[in-house]
């Protein structure tokens, strides 16, 4: 692992040691994935089973998590493990519980009254992958907002394992956060079901959840067709940008790298310090704590992305955080949260040594669906609003009509659009009439 000193870099190599790796999605994937969405549009739930035969090894006859699908799944989680989704759930029920905004009810002159209202997305697609680890953590983050904003219709899909079950913690903890209309599908195929329905899968109206690069391309696709499905954010590799100083620990440094090195080889990790020393004890600790890994491997190659930057103080490694927007910011220096105004463009901020991004992935309450891949610069995390739109509504009284109308018919003659001004002046000549 290099060890740069930002003031030593040029623009050009600045610019460059804040790339992402490059992203997976080629023009092969694309095209895979197109393949596979028009197969679904075609064929529906033989072209599921299909593709799921195929990609997942699993020959299922029914596509939906049926109730004795989900009493084996219970039977074969301990007590400690649906324990800890409790846990989990609760805590990021009462976050996103408090994220509920009020309706805005205002008089912007008299007589003209607006309001702006929430109301639930009718149908969500939840997409919880499954690929080299089985994330119910993903499940119950994308599962509790959905429940609380009060959509009614929530359909989760999953990949099957090779003998064709869902991983019972995800269905578990989809279940116990409301969620019970699973489907064990997954990639490409299932967003392509979850946009435009097969038989068995009714269509929704907008789709959540990370995924791979097969899963986000098909995401980008089936969003692109006007009219068609939405979706939550476009999702890369994870990654996380550790600012430290000479006082962090380095143990406590290193470890946080290393949890989000071990999610995939494309993982990105940075470290900031105003500490040589601590760097190169980072180092160190990196390589003994590596070894003791059981996805050392996936976590060795993307330590290989990762770099290790010297700068001259904290608002250095501030300005350099807020460039390259990661999808977590850990902060482990004196007074961390005083420097909290300064931060612009990040996913999720994790504030002092007693705060791993860990606590964020699985049970604090935020939600771990982030933006990735600079993506904080124009998105936010997965949160409640996501799940929700806002309807407008505005009522005029007769006054009302008569004190904004006449601003109404100039800006229409403006843009000589007469019926407009027209629909005003009706109403007007009604009211002076009236008054006659
Ligand atoms: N760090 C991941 C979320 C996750 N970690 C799930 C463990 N399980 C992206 O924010
Ligand atoms: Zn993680």
């Amino acid at each position: 692992m290099q060890v740069l000193v930002w003031r030593e870099l040029d623009d050009e190599q600045r610019h460059n040691v804040l790339q992402r790796p490059a992203l997976s999605i080629g023009p092969d994937i694309a095209e895979a994935a197109a393949a596979i969405i028009r197969q679904v549009r075609t064929n529906g739930d033989a072209a599921l089973l299909e593709l799921t035969a195929r990609f997942d090894s699993a020959e299922l006859t029914s596509l939906r998590v049926s109730a004795d699908d989900f009493a084996a799944a219970e039977q074969a989680l301990s007590a400690e493990s649906i324990n800890a989704i409790d846990v989990a759930i609760a805590n990021v029920s009462r976050f996103h519980e408090a994220q509920r905004q009020a309706a805005i009810d205002v008089e912007t002159m008299p007589g003209v009254r607006c309001e702006r209202l929430t109301r639930p997305i009718d149908a969500v697609g939840l997409y919880v992958p499954a690929g080299t680890a089985p994330l119910p953590s993903a499940a119950i983050m994308l599962a509790v907002p959905a429940r609380i904003a009060g959509c009614s219709r929530k359909a989760l899909c999953t990949p099957p394992r090779p003998d064709g079950t869902a991983d019972p913690a995800v269905l578990i903890a989809a279940q116990r956060a409301g969620v019970d209309e699973i489907y064990k599908v997954g990639g490409a195929q299932a967003i392509a079901a979850l946009a435009f329905g097969t038989e068995s899968i009714q269509p929704v109206d907008k789709i959540f959840g990370p995924g791979n690069a097969w899963v986000t391309a098909a995401k980008s696709q089936v969003s692109g067709i006007a009219g068609g499905v939405a979706i939550d954010m476009p999702a890369g590799p994870s990654e996380v940008l550790v600012i430290a100083d000479e006082a962090a620990n380095a143990a406590f440094v290193a470890s946080d790298l290393l949890s989000q090195a071990e999610h995939g080889a494309d993982s990105q990790v940075i470290l900031l310090s105003t500490s040589e020393k601590l760097l190169a004890d980072v180092r160190e600790q990196l390589d003994q704590q590596l070894q003791k890994l059981a996805r050392r491997e996936i976590a060795a190659a993307a330590l290989l992305n990762s770099r290790l930057i010297v700068c001259d103080d904290i608002e250095m490694a501030i300005a350099i955080s807020n460039t390259y927007a990661p999808e977590h910011l850990i902060l482990q220096f004196e007074n961390a949260r005083s420097t909290l105004p300064a931060i612009s463009n990040a996913g999720s901020v994790f504030v002092g040594p007693w705060t791993p991004e860990s606590v964020g992935d699985y049970c604090s309450g935020t939600n771990h669906v982030l933006p990735t891949y600079g993506a904080a610069r124009n998105f936010s995390g997965l949160g409640l609003e996501q799940f929700c739109r806002q309807m407008t509504v505005q009522e005029l009284t007769p006054d009302g009509l008569e004190r904004l109308g006449p601003s109404v018919t100039e800006l229409a003659r403006l843009e000589g659009l007469d019926a407009h001004a027209a629909a005003v002046d009706i109403r007007i000549r009604n009211l002076t009439e009236r008054k006659q």
